[in-house]
């Protein structure tokens, strides 16, 4: 596998300096807050894995409905001349939905490097052994890290035209305004002739939307409460998981959908040797899952710099793939 790792990746010398500083200035904030970028160790991709299955998580299939169904409208908008390019996809996780397209890519002979961006060297892995093994014709670079370092990283290996794919509506794990800013980032470090595809939840019946997020099985509580057992094994943490509970919100208005962590009583907690006290009741804001109208679509795209050219929403309309160009 050709890999190539950031600077804020993990190495022997520095293993978790982000990591420790990110999580004590989360939990040493008002209202207490941890990133769910952190969700993802070897544990947390397989759980991810099985809220992907769980038959209330509808994104996925909704996605996969149109990368499966609609792969030659998707390749017609993102690829619209015939000219190499690189296909970079923004957290590829295991490339379960980008695989249909890659698939309709080789088979028209396409000219292309498909460039996967993950923070999980374990689930780039995963995706190499798999996407090398269907595809072993096909120039596979996985780039380990940051997204917008390991853009420019692309970039710095290459100069066709780049295709980049952000799917899963992983930009609903932005709050707006950081989403703004992300998008905004993009623009700066592309050029007209790319192209890109954001993949956006759309509103939809608010009891759809919260129970995918807060399944009878307990999943997606073992994903969250996941973060603090990683704490306790990466970073000297002490966190009692039976003294700390999930708890799933979602505001129909703004489409703001978050996971939280109660403290069940007053507790001291200490990672490292920094000690953290909780208040019976209080919360540790988790993550949020930001569902979109197409009005705050247009606005994104707009206020970041981008024209939209094209969208694909699965058959239920519960899901948007959008097509930007600078
Ligand atoms: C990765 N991301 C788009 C998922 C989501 O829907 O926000 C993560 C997730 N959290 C709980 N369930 C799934």
């Amino acid at each position: 596998m050709n890999v190539q790792l950031d600077s804020h990746a993990k190495t022997e010398n520095e293993p978790i300096d982000y990591f420790l500083q990110d999580v004590l200035n989360g939990l040493q904030s008002t209202p207490k807050k941890l990133s769910s970028k952190y969700f993802y160790d070897k544990i947390g991709d397989h759980l991810f894995q099985q809220i992907m299955a769980m038959p209330e998580y509808y994104l996925t299939r909704c996605e996969l409905d149109i990368f499966k169904n609609k792969t030659d409208e998707l390749a017609d908008l993102l690829i619209p001349e015939n000219e190499p390019f690189d296909l970079i996809e923004l957290g590829a996780g295991d490339a379960m939905k980008s695989t249909y397209l890659l698939e309709y890519l080789v088979k028209k002979g396409a000219d292309f490097t498909y460039m996967p961006i993950d923070i999980s060297g374990n689930i780039l892995s995963i995706l190499d052994k798999k996407v090398s093994s269907q595809f072993p014709a096909l120039e596979v670079t996985c780039l380990e890290g940051d997204y917008f370092e390991m853009l420019q990283k692309a970039a710095s290996l290459s100069n066709r035209r780049k295709v980049v794919l952000f799917l899963g509506s992983n930009i609903g794990n932005m709050s707006l305004e950081e989403a703004e800013s992300f998008c905004l980032h993009l623009n700066k470090n592309l050029s007209s002739k790319d192209r890109v595809l954001v993949g956006f939840d759309l509103k939809k019946n608010p009891h759809i939307i919260l129970d995918a997020y807060n399944d009878k099985e307990g999943i997606t509580a073992a994903f969250n409460l996941n973060l603090l057992t990683r704490i306790n094994n990466e970073l000297e943490g002490n966190f009692d998981l039976e003294q700390f509970q999930h708890y799933q919100t979602y505001d129909p208005v703004s489409g703001a959908c978050r996971s939280f962590l109660i403290s069940l009583k007053n507790q001291k907690v200490t990672v490292g040797n920094v000690s953290i006290s909780f208040e019976e009741h209080e919360l540790i804001n988790m993550e949020i899952s930001q569902k979109f109208s197409a009005e705050q679509i247009s606005a994104l795209g707009e206020k970041s710099g981008f024209a939209i050219t094209g969208e694909i929403k699965d058959s239920k309309k519960w899901f948007v793939d959008s097509i930007w160009q600078v």
